[in-house]
């Protein structure tokens, strides 16, 4: 077990479609901390920097102007293990391949609009969250909860 910080991106469809608080809700519910979180828009630089793993494939340049195409809401979420456990509550990158009760699964129908980014590694989240925030940005909070939920 490690304690992490991990990105998570709501994205513009999930800024749209009214979504941020149930995503938001089900991060708090599952007893993750919230340590920086803001509403922006994201530049194409910034954009292709977050997804540059990516460039060169075939999606690459409609995820950046889909990315781009309005605001998202950025937050840096705190907990044991929280990189793995993210993504396991994102589903599938293909919302039909996602498991139900994801994310993913519950709210999207198409790949190119699966709602959320989760970081894929513990050093991925380092990189990713770095693009997004400040060091300023964060606050520290205490995880008493973890009385409940870590042995
Ligand atoms: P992830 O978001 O589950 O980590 P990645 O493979 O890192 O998935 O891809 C980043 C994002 O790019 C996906 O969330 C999805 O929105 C988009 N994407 C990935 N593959 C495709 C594709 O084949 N068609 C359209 N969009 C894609
Ligand atoms: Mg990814």
């Amino acid at each position: 077990m490690a304690l992490q910080q991990t990105l998570v991106l709501c994205k513009p469809d999930a800024v749209s479609r009214g979504l941020v608080g149930e995503i938001v809700r089900r991060l708090e519910a599952r007893g993750y901390l919230i340590v920086a979180m803001k509403l922006m828009q994201l530049d194409g630089e910034r954009a292709r920097k977050h997804y540059g793993e990516h460039a060169g494939k075939p999606f690459f340049n409609g995820l950046v102007e889909f990315i781009t195409s309005g605001p998202l809401v950025a937050l840096a979420v705190e907990g044991e293990d929280v990189v793995e456990g993210v993504r396991q509550m994102m589903g599938a990158t293909n919302p039909l391949q996602a498991a139900p009760g994801t994310i993913r699964a519950d709210f999207a129908q198409q790949i190119g609009r699966n709602l959320v980014h989760g970081s894929d590694s513990a050093d991925s989240a380092r990189r990713e969250l770095d693009i997004f925030f400040e060091a300023k940005e964060f606050v520290s909070r205490k995880h008493d909860l973890n009385r409940w939920l870590v042995e």
